[in-house]
This record gives structure tokens, C-alpha cells and sequence, in this order.
């Protein structure tokens, strides 16, 4: 011990005693020995060391010094006349106990710097995961968008192998002409255009004629696919009587979710198939869906028929769409019966843009 405190200014306290820190009660002034280094190695005795009283205990001692709570516990003695009286083993071996003083050192812990560094690598940590998480999440959301647009392709083309035609209802059949040669399930949600939650701009996706009262979104679909003769709040559908599918085949599987966020004229929000009998993607958006209806083996789609958005270059557009109609620059088309897209995770489409650009870039298409 001895040895290992060579050198160094110490503080050794004769009599070992909790006194509470109060200020106030303290009767009799507390006394600290203050022990000179020795040349012989070791210290002197306590009786040549100064006896100072407990006002400067607290500014003088550094290893005290940042104690200030109230009550404070104080390990030392009360009575200087008992300090002499021990011998200077003892009073190293007391001092080592209380590990006041370690070799010399503070007592290990954590210092106000080291607990910084600490944070601020877990901040670093933190913030270079989150976007990895984020990234991981949406793509996860992506990877099953596409899945359930596979999903309702497929189960509209195996409606088409059992019944020989398409699921659409006789009013939207009638709607058909030259302008709107197929039928685009878009974004219609009953009185209005379905608005993306937050942003005044209606995202108005419709059939690819001039008939906005006819437009509507996919509920229609999803009543014959999955052989529903009424909306869960008891409303019949196209399909009572299983009129439009009379085999009563499930084609499609589909979570069902039961709550309809609503705000004000917008927000239907909940990924699945709503009690209104849309099914939406995982951002809350309904699926569009374009059907072949003048079963020409294209497809012409509401959206994706317009020149600003399809057209490359010349008659051939983008994402494999060809301009079906030269006289007719919106008549961009797919050589395919069924197409399915989602606006993707911002929600989004503009018919502003191309298809591979904005908005429109992070759009889930069945035919890309
Ligand atoms: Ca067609
Ligand atoms: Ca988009």
C-alpha cells in the first residue's frame, strides 16, 4: 500500500464514521488529515499533518469536491484527539478498504467524455441502420404489391379459362366504344376521385374514354372474383345471385381488413380488401386494373394509353406499349388482355410524365 501510494498527496481519515452531510447537524467540526508525501516513501505520521475543519473539506479535496447531494455520506473522523492514536498501516489499510483511493487512481467508472463517445457511436450506429431498415421495409412492401397485382392477373385470366369471358358487369360492358375500347378500373371511390392522403391533388385514373360517370375502381372485379353477393355492411353487389359467377369460384385469395380510415372525402387507407370491396395495395391505394374488354388481345389502359406518359419513340412505346392507333396519339396499348399496376409507394401518378420518370417511376406494373 505503502508503495503504491508514493508520492501523492493523500487524504486519510483516522476514524472511520458515517455522519450525514447536512450542514446543519454536523456538532462538532469535522477534521481531515492531510498527509505529506514522504521522503522515506510512504507518508508522515498523522500528528505533523494539518487538521483543517470540515468547511474546507469539501474546497480543498478534489476527490470530494463534486459532492454535493444533500446527503452526503462521509467516511472520516470527528475527533481529532483519536488520530494520532492509529497507527498509519491501519489507517492505509481503512483507505484501501473504502477503495477511496485505488493505486492512487479515482475509482473506476465512467467519465462524463467516455459516455459521449458512447452515445455518439450509437447514434452513428442508429442512423446508418434506420435507412437500411427503411429501405428493406419498402422493399419488402414492393416485392408483395407485385405479388398481389401476380395474383389478381392470375385470377382474372383463370375466370376467363372457367367462364369465356372477362369479370366485368353488363353496365360497364355497355360503356365500351371506340374511344374506351377496354375498361379501366381506376381510382374512383364513390362520389369522388380518390385524393392521396395529405396532397389536394385527386389522382383521377379512369377508363380511357370521355365516360367519367361511368368510371370506377375495382370493387366490381373483386365482388365476381371472389363470389361475393354482398358488401359486408349488407349492400348487394353486382354479383348477387352469384350472377356473374354462377360455379361460385374463390379466384382470388385476399386479406379482408375491417376498418375504412376516413377523412372527409378521402383516406381510404388500409392495405387489403376494404368493407367497400376494393382492394388496395400495401400503401392504401386501390389497385388499377385494366381489363380487354373488346377482346382484341390488348389493352388499352386509362393511364397509360397517353402519349406524354407511354410514347419513345415512334410507334413503339414505353415498357413494351405500342401506339395501337396512329391517328389517335392516346391509344398506346399492350399486347396482352390483363393489366394491373399500382401508383407505387409515394401514392403517386402524373400524366405529366413518362412512365419511367417521377411519379410515375416507382409504379408496380403487371407488364414490366
Ligand atoms: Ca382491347
Ligand atoms: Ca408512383
Amino acid at each position: 500500500m505503502g508503495s503504491s501510494t508514493r508520492g501523492r498527496e493523500s487524504v486519510v481519515y483516522g476514524k472511520k464514521e458515517t455522519i450525514l452531510w447536512n450542514g446543519e447537524t454536523v456538532a462538532r467540526p469535522m477534521v481531515r488529515f492531510l498527509l505529506a508525501p514522504s521522503d522515506r516513501g510512504g507518508f508522515d505520521h498523522p500528528s505533523t499533518a494539518q487538521a483543517q475543519p470540515v468547511s474546507a473539506f469539501r474546497t480543498q479535496e478534489s476527490h470530494w469536491s463534486n459532492f454535493n447531494a444533500p446527503q452526503l455520506l462521509i467516511f472520516g473522523v470527528h475527533d481529532a484527539a483519536v488520530a494520532p492514536s492509529l497507527s498509519m498501516r491501519s489507517i492505509q489499510r481503512k483507505t484501501m478498504k473504502k477503495q477511496l483511493l485505488l493505486g492512487g487512481k479515482p475509482a473506476p467508472g465512467f467519465t462524463l467524455i467516455e459516455l459521449l463517445v458512447v452515445i455518439s457511436i450509437i447514434g452513428i450506429l442508429a442512423g446508418l441502420t434506420l435507412p437500411a431498415l427503411a429501405t428493406a421495409k419498402k422493399k419488402a412492401l414492393v416485392a408483395k404489391a407485385r405479388m398481389e397485382i401476380n395474383d389478381i392477373a392470375g385470377a382474372i385470366n383463370t375466370y376467363f379459362s372457367t367462364y369465356g369471358r372477362f369479370p366485368a358487369s353488363k353496365e360497364t360492358r355497355e360503356i365500351l366504344d371506340q374511344d374506351t375500347p377496354d375498361f379501366t378500373y381506376g381510382t374512383r371511390m364513390g362520389g369522388g376521385w380518390w385524393t392521396r392522403k395529405g396532397n389536394n391533388q385527386p389522382i383521377q385514373i379512369g377508363a380511357a374514354g370521355g365516360h367519367v360517370k361511368d368510371d370506377k375502381n375495382n370493387a366490381e372485379v373483386m365482388v365476381i372474383l371472389r363470389d361475393m353477393e354482398r358488401f359486408r355492411n349488407g349492400n348487394p353487389t353486382i354479383n348477387v345471385g352469384h350472377s356473374l359467377n354462377p360455379q361460385k369460384v374463390v379466384f382470388l385469395n385476399a386479406k379482408e381488413v375491417e376498418a375504412v380510415r376516413k377523412q372527409g372525402n378521402e383516406a381510404y387507407r388500409l392495405p387489403g380488401i376494404g368493407s367497400d370491396g376494393v382492394y388496395r395495395d400495401p400503401w392504401g391505394n386501390p389497385y388499377i386494373i385494366t381489363i380487354d374488354l373488346n377482346y382484341d388481345n390488348q389493352c388499352r389502359d386509362g393511364f397509360y394509353c397517353q402519349a406524354a406518359v407511354s410514347s419513345s419513340s415512334g410507334p413503339a412505346g414505353l415498357n413494351g406499349l405500342f401506339q395501337a392507333d396512329s391517328r389517335i396519339p392516346n391509344s398506346f396499348e399492350y399486347r396482352g388482355q390483363v393489366m394491373v399496376w399500382s401508383l407505387g409507394p409515394d401514392g403517386m401518378a402524373s400524366p405529366q410524365q413518362k412512365a419511367n420518370v417521377g411519379f410515375n417511376k416507382d409504379n408496380i406494373l403487371s407488364w414490366k
